[in-house]
């Protein structure tokens, strides 16, 4: 071939748009990670989807380990996927995430037993208190056993309140009352002495909520029940993060005697439908490019307006390094956020630290910038 074809045919292709002719933006691996930076502070974890676990995400692959030294399994440790009928077990993708926290030496929780969502259908069909007592039972005896010594923390249950602070009308509330709760601990306590215990749940830094989650930790405590944490999720938004009922919950349930972790962390830039409904409740959010208002990118005003809050954030966190033993972001990238499909599906959103091509952002340069 003439070196004038070889110009021609490859500007055509380029031309075309050939996305392999394309250099990918190249891994971003910076020593010390956040990791590294907040040794002796707390750990620093992340929430990890299917392909980041298996690899697969090669720029994911390399940037993990050096960033994060506590993972937890976003989705594929629930019961819809590691339980699906009543004696069938299904670990193949569940055995995943301990291989892979195993291989690196992190810390690894487990996500989660006990929960209302993402359950599989059979349990829906129980009716009697017996049966989902057995299944609770099975349920948690057979997967914390299987990973006894390999998960360093359970989420054992999640979610168990509601907004007021009363107990959450779940199919364990509704069948078996609030014991449900103990047993769950029980069950676990039995089954995987040696690992921690928790309880997580998201809002429960305001007052409503933290009331009913305190409460919650007595009633066990009381009863002489091992319960080792609070997992506040800390999904919360840029436009009314509140600082102050974070750090009242961060001594409230410190001063219980239970280690307080951040275990969902992510705050989402876009606007929220709910502080739109009274004006319509028929409003069409999913058309309405009002609540997309980012699709081609952030702009630097409300990337500084993160970096922020992060940054406050973390200045919090280590105010109370010596109550908080984790703070767990709840995934990795912007690109791979469950809040680009939540509350409303197929937006753009930016809650995270470090971008769509897993580069750092703004906020992942103020957090550092806490410790120079
Ligand atoms: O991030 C998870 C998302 O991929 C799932 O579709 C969703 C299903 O309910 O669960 C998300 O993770 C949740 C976590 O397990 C518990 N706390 C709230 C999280 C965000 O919904």
């Amino acid at each position: 071939m003439s070196s004038l074809t070889w110009i021609v045919l490859s500007s055509v292709l380029l031309w075309t748009g050939a996305e392999t002719f394309r250099p990918q933006p190249a891994a971003f691996n910076p020593e010390p990670g956040l990791k590294a930076v907040f040794t002796g502070d707390f750990l620093i974890g992340a929430a990890l989807n299917t392909s980041q676990i298996l690899e697969q995400d090669s720029l994911a692959k390399d940037l993990i380990p050096v960033q994060f030294n506590s993972v937890t399994a976003e989705n594929i440790m629930k019961c819809e996927i590691i339980h699906p009928g009543w004696s069938d077990y299904n670990f193949t993708l569940a055995d995943k995430p301990a291989e892979y926290a195993e291989k690196r030496q992190m810390h690894f929780v487990g996500h989660t037993l006990i929960w209302h969502s993402q359950l599989a259908p059979f349990i829906r069909q129980i009716k009697s208190p017996d049966s989902l007592d057995l299944f609770m039972k099975n349920h948690i005896t057979t997967i914390a056993s299987r990973y006894k010594g390999k998960v360093d923390g359970w989420d054992v249950v999640n979610e168990a309140l509601e907004e007021n602070g009363s107990m959450r009308k779940s199919i364990f509330f509704n069948l078996l009352g609030e014991s449900y709760i103990e047993k769950a601990f029980q069950y676990a306590q039995a089954a995987a002495p040696g690992t921690e215990l928790y309880y997580n749940d998201y809002n429960i830094e305001q007052p409503a909520k933290r009331a009913g989650a305190i409460a919650l930790v007595k009633r066990l405590k009381e009863k002489g029940i091992r319960i080792d944490g609070v997992g506040i999720q800390g999904h919360w938004s840029i436009h009314s993060l509140n600082l102050q009922h974070i750090e009242e919950s961060v001594k409230e349930f410190s001063a219980l005697g239970v280690k307080v972790m951040f275990t969902e962390l992510d705050l989402t830039v876009l606007p929220n439908p709910w502080d739109l409904r009274g004006a319509d409740v028929n409003q069409n959010f999913e058309s309405n490019p009002a609540m997309n208002p980012y699709p081609q990118g952030l702009p630097d005003s409300v990337n500084a307006v993160l970096a922020d809050k992060y940054k406050a954030l973390f200045a919090l966190f280590l105010k109370h390094k010596d109550r908080i033993s984790r703070v767990t972001f709840w995934g990795v990238s912007d690109r791979n956020s469950w809040l680009n499909n939540w509350p409303i599906r197929n937006r753009t959103n930016y809650p995270l630290v470090f971008d769509r091509n897993y580069q750092p952002k703004p906020a992942y340069y103020s957090i550092l910038s806490l410790k120079k």
